[in-house]
């Protein structure tokens, strides 16, 4: 049972309890309505309240019915509001928490509405690619005014119930609580108090009207055209609106119904649904049972006031919690607590932050020498130069030092956890921290399980990951982990295309416009085209057999290592960031290609965008088959949330599900007739060719 029936002296009370979230399914829709039922036929009951138990009133549809046939299986929660709204007794909706989407709509169906204080009030439809499907574009603007409506619908965000019943002459809520705890005795004096009154008040009766409707909504759709180059949500969401105002009251829902089935079946609608769940489902690991019980860190150490460093004690202190920063020297210490005063004075400078948290922030920070005073520490996360010897160095002196219990994490972005954690006797305690720089500001965080981490250890880094706002994914050990050992490929393949008649603005430009924040050589100016440079001759050995364009290395001994030497694949001005084409660079590679032997050919955006997405895609499923990611949405939220993957796209293996695999692999076999491109690159892997074998997908 996901609904729960009792009748309280002549009141009946609905309660909605299908946790986590009270999610609007198939099986809640048709019990509340057999409960109207039992109310309907019981002359007892005078009046009926509508509440939800848990954590929510009701967090909307259950998302996770949508494009299945339960989602319009009768009762529809169209069929459930119109039940309630044609309902002979009144319905009070009592909230008490989070009412959003289908559960706002619900009780905007209801004849009243009592809420308590703080209670989170959404339409948040659109930040999943949709609108508000069940007369929440025409109840909400006839509730609370057209712009109030707008703002709402169009952000998606939640606005506090006390907030809302503020807004003059606004019908939505007829009573706030004194408080949850009394918000269900308040709603019971309440109900009965209107039990006799008639006719039962409808939102529906009301009109949306505006003073200025055609230039209001002209503004509204240039303000939102902005911010909806890619999705289609937002200015559907106001067509709506003004139809709530332009059409009587049922003409407006069926338009609302069509605009929402045609947004339902959009690519970026299920990109933003996909998301959604992959963001929740990255915090789970199959074998880490959600009970399992976590570390308490009450003070954290950070090993290195590098950029690192620094970025990453930020996001502890942003938190709350204190840490002990420790260098080698007083001048690296002074010059890391600098920089991290620097960004936090900036912030303060744009009104990002008040003067008072900032100075709370650095009362949390302190710092040392001496690894003898991190000894309380309950987590250490090292992040030095990325060379064994000096991992090997740090972590036989945090084993020494650190308490029993306590976590050492390495942010290494390219090394062996494992071999980092054999140089203590803790190996159970060791993991991957690997942040993305800046540290303070990138979601993403690959959380590395070695083969001995233990999984309380693993449980405990996730639920910080979550108290310091990043989205954590679980990698296990390999080359690169997930985000970077997918880079190396798609890198590959852009030099690839350099050699075979590209420029590096080409690519870029065809790579941005297909949505990435930024292509491969304007990013490799940005983190510095050394640092790769570096990693492909520590590996030359190894990867002898791997054929790279030798382009990128010809542009390191150049001395052009991207913005830092104010000259890389592009040229930049002094103190300024924007890339310019560089004759220099392309002269090397035209005299790069003549020493090959090859000759340049006119190659589309297409292509470009193919070769560099669906390499990323190929060595996804091979990271996916070899279990280093436990599942594909894995993958998607380690390109959204660190490698500026267009988020409308849901990241590649959505993409490339999106795309069709059939399609993606016919396309591969394309390119491994390339003479010039590697045809053991191309090769696609097996888990891509069995899923398109049997008309699956990864996602
Ligand atoms: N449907 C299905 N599952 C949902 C859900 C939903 N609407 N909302 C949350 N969940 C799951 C979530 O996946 C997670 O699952 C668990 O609940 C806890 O979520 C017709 C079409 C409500 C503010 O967009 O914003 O109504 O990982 O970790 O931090 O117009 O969930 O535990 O397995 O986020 O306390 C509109 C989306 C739907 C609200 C609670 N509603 N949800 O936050 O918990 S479309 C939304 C949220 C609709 C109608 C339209 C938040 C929350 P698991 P959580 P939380």
């Amino acid at each position: 049972m996901t609904v729960e029936y009792k009748v309280h002296s002549n009141i009946a009370v609905i309660t909605l309890n299908n946790p986590p979230v009270n999610g609007m399914n198939y099986e809640t829709r048709k019990q509340i309505c057999a409960s109207l039922d039992q109310a309907a036929n019981d002359d007892t009951v005078a009046a009926v309240v509508i509440t939800g138990a848990g954590k929510a009133f009701s967090g909307g549809a259950d998302i996770k019915e949508f494009n299945t046939p339960k989602m319009s299986q009768e009762p529809s929660l169209h069929s459930v509001i119109n039940a309630v709204e044609s309902f002979e007794k009144p319905v009070i909706a009592a909230i008490h928490t989070v009412c959003m989407g289908g559960g706002l709509e619900l009780a905007l169906g209801c004849h009243y509405r009592i809420a308590a204080p703080g209670a989170q009030i959404a339409l948040p439809e659109v930040k999943l690619g949709l609108l508000p499907g069940a007369g929440g574009t025409q109840r909400l603007p006839r509730a609370i005014g057209v712009e109030n409506a707008l703002n709402m619908i169009v952000s998606g965000e939640p606005v506090k119930s006390e907030m809302l019943a503020k807004l003059s002459d606004q019908k939505l809520f007829d009573r706030i609580a004194s408080s949850p705890e009394t918000l269900m005795e308040e709603a019971l004096t309440f109900a009965s108090h209107v039990a006799t009154i008639r006719p039962l008040p409808l939102i529906r009766h009301l009109k949306a009207s505006h003073p200025n409707a055609d230039g209001y909504f002209a503004f509204a759709r240039n303000t939102v055209t902005a911010m909806s180059k890619h999705f289609p949500a937002p200015l559907k969401c106001i067509d709506c609106i003004e139809a709530a105002v332009q059409k009587k009251f049922k003409e407006g829902m069926d338009f609302e119904r069509e605009q929402f089935i045609a947004l339902l079946m959009t690519p970026e609608s299920k990109a933003l649904r996909h998301a959604f769940f992959g963001e929740r489902a990255a915090s789970k690991i199959p074998d880490v049972p959600e009970s399992t019980p976590v570390r308490e860190v009450k003070k954290l150490a950070v090993i290195g006031a590098g950029t690192m460093g620094g970025g990453i004690s930020m996001n502890f202190l942003n938190a709350g919690i204190p840490v002990i920063i420790l260098e080698t020297s007083q001048e690296a210490l002074d010059r890391g607590i600098a920089t991290i005063r620097k960004n936090y004075e900036s912030q303060v400078k744009r009104g990002k932050l008040s003067q008072e948290k900032y100075e709370q922030r650095m009362a949390l920070l302190s710092s040392t020498l001496n690894y003898e005073d991190l000894k309380e520490a309950d987590m250490a996360i090292e992040a030095v130069f990325e060379e064994l010897n000096v991992k090997q160095a740090v972590f036989t002196k945090l084993d020494a030092v650190m308490k029993p219990g306590a976590i050492l994490a390495t942010n290494t972005s390219t090394l062996d956890v494992d071999k980092i954690a054999s140089f203590t006797k803790r190996p159970q305690d060791v993991v991957g921290t690997h942040f993305f720089s800046p540290a303070n500001v990138m979601k993403l965080l690959e959380v590395v399980r070695g083969k001995q981490t233990a999984k309380d250890v693993l449980a405990t880094v996730m639920a910080i990951a979550k108290k310091i706002k990043k989205t954590a994914v679980v990698s296990g050990v390999c080359d690169g982990f997930i985000g970077n050992r997918m880079i190396e490929q798609y890198s590959r393949q852009a030099g690839f295309l350099l050699d075979e008649g590209c420029t590096p603005a080409q690519v870029d430009q065809a790579v941005e416009k297909f949505g990435f924040a930024m292509g491969p050589f304007r990013m490799g100016d940005l983190a510095g085209n050394d640092i790769g440079w570096a990693i492909r001759k520590r590996r030359a050995t190894e990867r002898a057999n791997m054929r790279y364009s030798k382009t990128a290395d010809l542009l390191c001994e150049m001395g052009r290592f991207g913005q830092k030497t104010a000259a890389g694949w592009y040229d930049y001005l002094p103190g300024k960031r924007d890339a310019i084409p560089s004759k220099i660079v392309t002269d090397m590679i035209e005299q790069h290609r003549k020493n090959k032997g090859l000759t340049p050919r006119k190659i589309s955006d297409e292509e470009i965008v193919d070769r560099l997405v669906y390499s990323l895609v190929n060595e996804g499923a091979h990271i996916l088959q070899e279990g280093i990611a436990s599942k594909a949405s894995d993958i998607d939220m380690v390109y959204l949330t660190g490698y500026g993957f267009p988020l409308w796209r849901g990241g590649p293996m959505c993409y490339a599900d999106t795309v069709g695999l059939f399609n993606v692999i016919q396309r591969m076999k394309k390119f491994q007739k390339n003479p010039l491109d590697d045809a053991s690159f191309w090769e696609p892997a097996p888990l891509l060719l069995k899923l398109a074998d049997e008309g699956k997908t990864l996602t």
